[in-house]
């Protein structure tokens, strides 16, 4: 009878992904969100975007539209700072910081505006009358469909609300239901917080007009236009002053349009109320149920492409806002499962090609002032947001970032030339949609000139995993450009001879014992970037065959940058000189980057600086804000270090108030706090990391496995560097059991694995030796790190793992077995 038993257990739980999957990938909850926006559900389809509160009496839809930003085309450059920047590059390299901060903050902080704010449309409000007594109460996101639900009874009648941003159809419809004829009766109407705005009722179909926020001395000009439209089916429909009154309906069907005048960053002359009766005229014809089954078809092209089962656990059958009480606490594997698929979730929902790239909040965003604009913020946010696009099999979500950083590379050229007289284009911390590139802040945030190098990067991130030479000739400029700038900015810093960014910072970070000034000259992580930027410079010129002599030039160049160094306390230097606090816990780690999202410390090529970055995890420790725990377990991962990466998942998805620093909201949006999307994405960049990474030589299987996960778990459709898809991946009891990997461009397949593997229908599999063939696969070796003589570096002892080599053809699969 046991056998039969674990049979039955064993058959449920190794051979029912499909349908296991399918019943965890929702967050429910049995109340209504009140009036907690962080409780409310997200919808979007990255154009048009909604939070569904699931309130029962009076409903409300809130409303954003990607385009509805405050203010109108702008620049922001302070023209001074060329002048001031012999002066304060000669005080930096005296070590008068503070001198050399005020004269920044005078020269080169802007005069105007410090960047525009994402701010909502309004919201649609249902009120029904005398539903206070219900019961039954469900709501829900499905992520598998991309459709929310409230359900609840009053006077036995059921009512059934359905709501979803269509992807086809670019607007938002809702359907309200009963199970009873002649039930539904309601109100509904729009509000908004616009200064500027109409509400008004025509032919029964209610209109919200409105002009974004004049902000920081730019008048907002971005004109926005949402309609509703309604369907009934029985009942009467009445207008009463600003509202529709739905009498005694079956059912009502609410088409909402929202569309604005911006076309683009310097372009806002669309008709927007044309733009929203078009889509409203378009979709009003059809019928709900087939374009919600349109609609879960284009949704699904893209989110069904990966799969991910880590087991079944009974927690799973309590509401999501009590799992995420009790995460921390208990054994809830699936819950990493729903947290890590709710990442795909919402960057499918918050940026698709065509839209604007997914800001600080996504595309969720009910405050007129939102924290930091709801814009984006380059020293971090903004990247992190993009880093599951590529490995998580949705290329093409990328792309609104990708057309941003091409137009920062037209406004960067010429915050390039008037503030620091340079060539080729440049970004400091912080853009909005009108792609301002101006230093903004203060120095201590501001004055930090990689914002444009480290984007630029994704461009070439994205070549990587398509392989598409002519995509990498369409953006060659833009690389060559983000090099062009620092070529020449770097300035030689008298004391040592290396090309140095002066004025600079490591983000947002400040050494005690520089004066008390964030201002430095080569920072780590400005380093870093430089060295990035000239490396995929010269690769681009060398596969494009065009300007050798460029490339050659940042060769020399890249020689003279200066190399990583460990400190005193056997930690990774943030600055030039050893002045890191091992108690520091600051957010960012900046000088990290090198470890992710770069490829610079490594375990088998930089042992040394992998030990040291060791040690500035632990210095920093693990409290953090939200995005900081995610990119901690991103470092852990890379570290090889599981165990420590899921500490990290589960400080980070632990309620507000439990623990210092960040957490996650209800509705498992992260916590800064506030909401910040970042952490959502940035954890689901990690959990990928700790069960493949591709960027160190390999393609590494299972580097990061933690115990709590390690039992069983298997996953279909990552994708790899080099145009490889890891098809399905199975692991068993800590070992690596089956996989399946499709290469779509051929070439070397080399895989670290665990444990020994064999390749299926073949006797051998190639032990792998000496530099891997693939060129997708090249990594830049950087300098010897310069290590402090009081420092006493142990190396860290790394998992044994095996090495294979397949050569593959292109389209062609490749199964292997564990041995
Ligand atoms: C950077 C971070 C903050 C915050 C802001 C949006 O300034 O240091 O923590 O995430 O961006």
């Amino acid at each position: 009878m046991k056998n039969y038993l674990v049979t039955i257990l064993f058959l449920i739980g190794f051979s029912s992904f499909g349908q296991r999957e399918k019943n965890d990938l929702k967050l429910w909850y049995n109340k209504p969100s009140g009036a907690v926006w962080e409780n409310a559900l997200p919808i979007g389809n990255g154009f048009q975007a909604a939070m569904v509160y699931g309130n029962v009496e009076r409903e409300i839809f809130q409303l954003n539209e990607g385009t509805v930003w405050s203010g109108s085309p702008n620049r922001n450059d302070n023209p001074n700072a060329k002048g001031a920047l012999d002066e304060i590059r000669k005080l930096l390299f005296a070590g008068e910081y503070k001198q050399a901060e005020k004269l920044i903050n005078d020269n080169i902080i802007t005069k105007k505006s410090h960047g525009q704010m994402f701010q909502p449309v309004g919201n649609l409000e249902l009120t029904f009358p005398d539903q206070q007594n219900y019961t039954d109460y469900y709501r829900e996101l499905d992520i598998e469909k991309a459709v929310a639900k409230t359900i609840y009874k009053v006077n036995g009648v059921t009512y059934t609300r359905e709501a979803f941003t269509s992807f086809p159809d670019r607007i938002l419809v809702i359907k309200l239901s009963a199970d009873k004829p002649q039930q539904l009766s309601f109100t509904s109407n729009f509000t908004s917080e616009h200064t500027k705005q109409k509400i008004a009722v025509t032919n029964n179909e209610l209109s919200l007009w409105g002009i974004t926020s004049d902000h920081e001395g730019v008048e907002g000009k971005v004109k926005f236009n949402a309609l509703a439209r309604f369907k009934v089916d029985g009942g009467k429909i009445n207008a009463v002053d600003n509202s529709i009154q739905i009498d005694k309906a079956n059912s009502v069907v609410i088409y909402v349009s929202i569309a604005s005048n911006f076309i683009n960053y310097k372009d806002i002359s669309a008709d927007e109320n044309k733009r929203a009766k078009d889509f409203l005229d378009k979709a009003f014809g059809k019928n709900f149920d087939k374009m919600k089954t349109a609609h879960i078809a284009v949704y699904q092209k893209y989110f069904n492409r990966v799969k991910l089962d880590l087991g079944a656990t009974a927690a799973a059958k309590l509401p999501t806002d009590e799992r995420l009480a009790n995460f921390r606490n208990v054994s809830d594997p699936s819950f990493v499962t729903l947290y890590y698929q709710y990442g795909r979730y919402l960057l499918i929902s918050s940026s698709q090609p065509g839209g604007q790239a997914a800001n600080l909040q996504g595309i969720w965003n009910h405050s007129m002032k939102p924290a930091w604009d709801s814009k984006y913020t380059i020293n971090i946010n903004t990247e992190m947001n993009y880093w599951p696009a590529e490995k998580t099999n949705l290329s093409e979500m990328h792309q609104p970032l990708l057309k941003m950083i091409q137009e920062l590379a037209e406004t960067g050229k010429e915050t390039a030339k008037v503030m620091y007289g340079a060539r080729g284009w440049m970004a400091h911390h912080n853009t909005d949609i009108w792609r301002i590139n101006g230093a903004v802040d203060g120095a201590t945030w501001g004055v930090w000139n990689a914002g444009g190098g480290w984007l630029s990067q994704h461009l070439w991130e994205h070549y990587l995993y398509i392989g598409d030479k002519t995509y990498l000739q369409s953006v060659y400029e833009v690389l060559k450009g983000a090099a062009l700038f620092y070529s020449d900015f770097l300035v030689k810093d008298p004391t040592n001879g290396w090309l140095e960014v002066a004025p600079g910072n490591s983000p947002e970070n400040t050494p005690k014992s520089h004066q008390n000034s964030a201002m430095t000259a080569g920072s780590t992580m400005d380093n870093q970037i430089v060295f990035d930027v000239f490396n995929t410079a010269i690769k681009a010129s060398e596969i494009l065959g065009k300007d050798k002599e460029f490339a050659d030039s940042l060769k020399t160049m890249r020689k003279m940058l200066p190399p990583m160094q460990i400190g005193k306390h056997n930690q990774l230097q943030e600055w030039l000189d050893d002045v890191d606090d091992p108690k520091d816990n600051h957010r960012h780690i900046s000088h990290l980057y090198g470890l992710y999202p770069s490829n610079q410390i490594s375990p088998y090529r930089t042992p040394e600086l992998f030990a040291a970055a060791n040690n500035t995890l632990l210095q920093r420790g693990d409290v953090s804000t939200g995005w900081s725990m995610g990119w901690k377990v991103n470092w852990w991962a890379k570290m090889q270090n599981g165990n420590h990466a899921f500490k990290l998942i589960k400080n980070q998805l632990t309620p507000l108030g439990i623990n210092q620093g960040g957490g996650t909201y209800n509705n498992l949006f992260d916590a800064h706090p506030p909401f910040q999307i970042d952490g959502n994405f940035g954890c689901t960049s990690g959990i990928t990391e700790m069960l493949m990474q591709s960027s160190d030589g390999a393609i590494h299987l299972l580097p990061a496995l933690p115990d709590d996960l390690s039992n069983y778990g298997e996953i279909l459709g990552l994708k790899a560097r080099g145009g490889f898809e890891i098809k399905d991946m199975k692991w068993k009891s800590g070992k690596l059991f089956r996989v399946t990997i499709q290469s779509n461009l051929g070439g070397n397949l080399r895989l670290r694995t665990p444990n020994e593997m064999i390749l299926k229908d073949s006797k051998n599999l190639k032990i792998a030796s000496g530099v891997n063939s693939n060129e997708f696969f090249e990594v830049d070796q950087v300098e010897k790190p310069i290590i402090s003589k009081e420092s006493d570096t142990k190396l860290l002892e790394i998992k044994p793992t095996f090495l294979y080599d397949v050569m593959t053809a292109k389209s062609k699969t490749y199964t292997f077995l564990i041995k």
